[in-house]
């Protein structure tokens, strides 16, 4: 789950908290200000509104309203448990009189951190067999290099935790290419705030992504974002992250996923994605 901006207001509608920890196309500020004003018409404690992509997950009590700013992908029932946490952690800290507004705030921004690390963010490999979805998994997670494409069967269950982006905490799933396991795609890709499709960058790839990957993944998850990680750059004819990009129309990265730096490059484009993406 990625959670995108925090709010918090007390009872006559004075701003405690704001903070975004990442990119967004709704004007949030202005939604909880609507919401604030609609309060009577919101007659439980919880609620969500969902628009698109994106959901407003608000908690109401007599003396304060949050609100989070959330991607839609996932259930509700892990959202409601963070924003019930934020408002019990939010009511005690603001009506702490001793300390100063700054250390109130501060301390909440830690609870903030916290709740949102509560929630992994799970990215999901996709992609035609060979591409190399597994050479990227077991780099990042054992630090070893696959030399030999060993095709995975049904899903490669290979769940990692990465630090580093914070406060996010990410989890990573593969799913096996070979097209006699696209059904398993269902199980392993839906609900992934992120669905990374791997592509060897070869042209026949690119026109399978486009024709026919990318419109069965979008049926299957809907409201999952999506990038491309054009691999295999080293390779001679590799089509460029910009081609790549245009023909599909998402935004694309360069990996080598067989070079030392491969890790790196691929904790920066996760780090990319969850906190520029809007
Ligand atoms: N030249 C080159 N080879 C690569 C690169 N990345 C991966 N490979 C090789 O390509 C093959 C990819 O194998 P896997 O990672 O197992 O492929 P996969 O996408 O998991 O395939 P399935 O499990 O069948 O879906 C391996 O032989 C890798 O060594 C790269 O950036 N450049
Ligand atoms: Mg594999």
């Amino acid at each position: 789950m990625v959670i995108r901006a925090i709010a918090a207001f007390d009872s006559f509608g004075n701003e405690l908290f704001y903070e975004a920890y990442a990119s967004f196309t709704p004007n949030f500020q202005l939604l909880s200000r609507i919401l604030l004003g609609m309060r009577e018409h919101l007659p439980k404690e919880y609620d969500t509104v969902n628009m698109g992509q994106y959901k407003i997950a608000l908690t109401i009590s007599s003396d304060l309203v949050l609100l989070i700013l959330a991607d839609r992908v996932n259930g509700d029932q892990e959202l409601e448990k963070v924003v019930r946490f934020l408002h019990e952690s939010a009511r005690e800290i603001f009506s702490g009189s001793a300390k100063t507004q700054e250390d109130q705030i501060e301390k909440f921004r830690e609870k903030t951190y916290e709740a949102i690390a509560m929630l992994p963010v799970k990215c999901t490999l996709t992609g035609y067999g060979g591409v190399g979805k597994t050479t990227i998994v077991r780099l990042v997670a054992r630090g070893e290099r696959l030399t030999k494409h060993i095709p995975t069967i049904l899903a490669d269950v290979e769940e990692i935790k990465i630090e580093g982006i914070d406060p996010y905490k990410v989890t990573l799933f593969t799913v096996a290419g070979q097209p006699q396991y696209w059904r398993t795609w269902m199980l392993t890709t839906e609900g992934s705030d992120f669905v990374m499709l791997v592509t060897d960058s070869t042209y026949e790839d690119v026109e399978r992504l486009q024709k026919e990957i990318i419109p069965y993944l979008m049926k299957i998850t809907p409201y999952s974002r999506f990038i491309i990680i054009a691999n295999k750059q080293d390779l001679p004819n590799a089509l460029p992250p910009s081609v790549i990009e245009e023909t599909c129309g998402i935004p694309s990265f360069p990996l080598v996923a067989i070079r030392d730096d491969a890790k790196e490059k691929f904790v920066e484009i996760l780090a990319t994605m969850i906190r520029e993406l809007p």
